[in-house]
């Protein structure tokens, strides 16, 4: 075992809990999180920045390559912006569903129902344009090559989704593809990749989910114990 040096400090902050406690964690966290919808309406009433601040706090404690934290959160709530950025969007994905998309991509989605009109884009409170950051380092400012970064804004993200859940929010992840106008509107440098858009607010009332996004495949189907 280490000992304390210039590089390293003692483990302080681990909590070890009783047995029952963890089952109880574990089983608690599941059923929250199955309960968790992507939502396609969103309710236009206003969700405090104080609640996205600590959401996307937790994010920001996601392990990453060499802890360079490779990413940015610009967290929109101006409606101005959110019209601009839904225009945009919509303009991609109108090409998307009209010419770029594969049938057998538009196949994959056809239960789901979505189209080229994201309406949702505007009303809902809160659009968390997550960008990827090329280059940066462990500090602001610094200019070293990131490592893992996908996987690292990944880690970030499902995070960010698991924390607005956990606060009582709904999500939409939101990939219009390509999304480089977001650099321009959340005024973010060239080697920032933007990643997706968190759409994050409460359901529009009388919101209607595909019966398809209920099928979760069961813990037998997607894990093995050896
Ligand atoms: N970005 C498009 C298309 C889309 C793609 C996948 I894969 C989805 O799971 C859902 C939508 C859109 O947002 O409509």
């Amino acid at each position: 075992m280490k000992t304390s040096d210039e590089t390293h400090v003692p483990l302080e902050n681990f909590q070890e809990l009783p047995i029952e406690t963890m089952r109880e964690r574990a089983v608690a966290f599941h059923q929250e999180l199955s309960r968790r919808r992507s939502v396609r309406s969103f309710s236009a009433r206003p969700v405090g920045r104080a609640i996205i601040e600590s959401c996307v706090a937790a994010a920001g404690t996601a392990p990453s390559g060499a802890n360079h934290q490779p990413w940015f959160f610009a967290c929109i709530g101006s409606a101005d912006l959110k019209r601009q950025i839904r225009e945009a969007a919509e303009a991609e994905e109108r090409l998307f569903y009209q010419q770029r998309a594969p049938e057998e991509w538009l196949d994959a989605l056809a239960p789901i129902g979505t189209d080229a009109q994201k309406p949702y884009m505007e009303t809902a409170p809160w659009l968390i344009c997550i960008f990827a950051q090329r280059r940066g380092g462990v500090t602001v400012g610094e200019d070293r090559k990131n490592y893992y970064i996908n996987e690292s804004v990944g880690i970030a993200t499902g995070i960010l989704i698991a924390a607005c859940q956990q606060a009582g929010l709904a999500t939409l992840v939101h990939t219009p593809n390509p999304m480089g106008f977001l650099n321009q509107f959340c005024g973010r440098p060239d080697h920032e990749r933007p990643f997706l858009i968190l759409v994050a607010g409460y359901p529009a009332d009388g919101e209607m989910v595909p019966k398809h996004a209920l099928k979760k495949k069961r813990l037998e189907e997607i894990s093995c114990f050896l």
